[in-house]
């Protein structure tokens, strides 16, 4: 019997990258459009109001040719955070861009710590980035972007509708329209533009006209002080309310831990937590029960997957949240949230029902209250350039 060849070593073994592959994935170029989309109706919440979404839209190009996409939403300029259209499209052309361009596209860890080095937060900007990055890489080697961040465990996902005109009776009737289309049962209530007993009154009217049919949770959006929030919840809780968002000013977690030891409705922290490090927090003072993951707070897929395990660490539950994004957003989000062990609390991209028109070919489908994960190769979705056109900003 011959001698047997040495055992060749395990690294001959992993397939190498060919070179042309390894080139085509560099980054060429990114370019960034505003866009202004019309609403199909007003939406206010307690700090701005807004008719029209404004988005940049952020283009990828890789050495082979292919474009990724990416969408930071804004909801009425800086003022739900500190970051808006103008100055997301501004920082991205100015100091991310560069950062950027030229390296790995495939290699997204170095792309934000690269990212960190050229800015600090700007978390929106940083977030439309990464998604056109995993968008490009993705449709190179024709796999979702939900491969690049362990797979998918879910494909489908419940949907909440946001019920923000503030007409009581308008929004009942379009609570009832989403019921009859079997499009969402459950909906956000956004209050704190008014004053809290009209707010209250509002709510009544709504849990009265829907009651078991459908699920009402509120979203106050930073507005109220601790008494006030201590008066409503109680109000709140009489009524059914199935959780309460971001009732007191982001930087007050320990309100919301007093809070959430006095009533019995369960407190989601959305303003409160942009980093892993404001999670931690959070969870350690007992500041909320769930947490609503979103890509504007997070900088990117893998950060949002990163908060999503601290507050699963603490045992704080998990809801996908949105700002208003197109499907193209809505799409990166969707891509994240896929791989969560468990989204506790379902989603809440309904952006491309509140658009006048949306912003890809295939929008992303609404079906049965659930909103599906679309199939196909990055984000899953081609942007649609005659609407870019028709709306950029002049
Ligand atoms: C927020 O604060 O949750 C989500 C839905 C909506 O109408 O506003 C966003 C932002
Ligand atoms: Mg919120």
């Amino acid at each position: 019997m011959g001698q047997r060849a040495p055992e060749k070593p395990m690294l001959d073994h992993i397939v190498e990258i060919p070179g042309d592959l390894r080139r085509d994935l560099g980054l060429r170029r990114i370019t960034t459009t505003i866009v202004d989309v019309p609403t199909v109706r007003q939406h206010k919440l307690s700090q701005t109001s807004i008719k029209a979404q404004s988005y940049v839209i952020v283009e990828a190009q890789l050495e082979n040719g292919v474009i990724g996409i990416g969408e930071a939403a804004m909801l009425g300029g800086p003022r739900w955070s500190e970051e808006s259209v103008e100055s997301i499209k501004a920082n991205i052309d100015a100091y991310l861009a560069p950062a950027l361009v030229g390296a790995d596209a495939s290699q997204f860890e170095q792309a934000g710590a690269r990212l960190d080095a050229a800015a600090k937060r700007n978390n929106a900007a940083k977030a439309a980035l990464q998604s056109a990055l995993m968008d490009a890489v993705g449709k190179t080697l024709h796999v979702p972007a939900y491969a690049f961040l362990g797979g998918a465990m879910r494909k489908t996902f419940p949907v909440l509708w946001t019920l923000a005109s503030g007409d009581p009776a308008q929004e009942v009737e379009e609570a009832e329209a989403k019921l009859a289309a079997r499009l969402h049962k459950t909906f956000k209530v956004k209050i704190g533009a008014q004053a809290p007993q009209a707010d209250m009154a509002r709510l009544a009217i709504l849990a009265k006209a829907l009651g078991a049919r459908a699920t009402l949770i509120v979203d106050a959006n930073q507005a109220w002080d601790e008494t006030t929030a201590l008066r409503c919840m109680h109000e709140m809780a009489d009524l059914g309310i199935a959780l309460v968002e971001q009732p007191l000013p982001a930087w007050n977690i320990e309100g919301m831990a007093r809070l959430r030891q006095r009533c019995e409705t369960p407190l989601l922290a959305d303003e409160s937590v942009f980093t892993t490090h404001d999670m931690l927090a959070v969870a350690r003072l007992g500041a909320a029960d769930a947490v609503s993951l979103k890509l504007v707070k997070h900088a990117s897929l893998s950060g949002l997957q990163k908060v999503a395990a601290v507050a699963e660490a603490a045992g704080v539950a998990l809801y996908g949240g949105c700002l208003l994004e197109s499907s193209i957003g809505a799409a990166a989000h969707l891509q994240a949230f896929a791989g969560l062990r468990d989204l506790q609390w379902g989603c809440e991209h309904f952006g491309p029902q509140i658009l006048k028109q949306d912003l890809v070919v295939t929008p992303l489908r609404f079906e049965d209250f659930h909103v599906h994960l679309p199939e196909g190769p990055g984000l899953g979705v081609e942007l649609d350039r005659s609407q870019i056109a028709r709306f950029a900003r002049k």
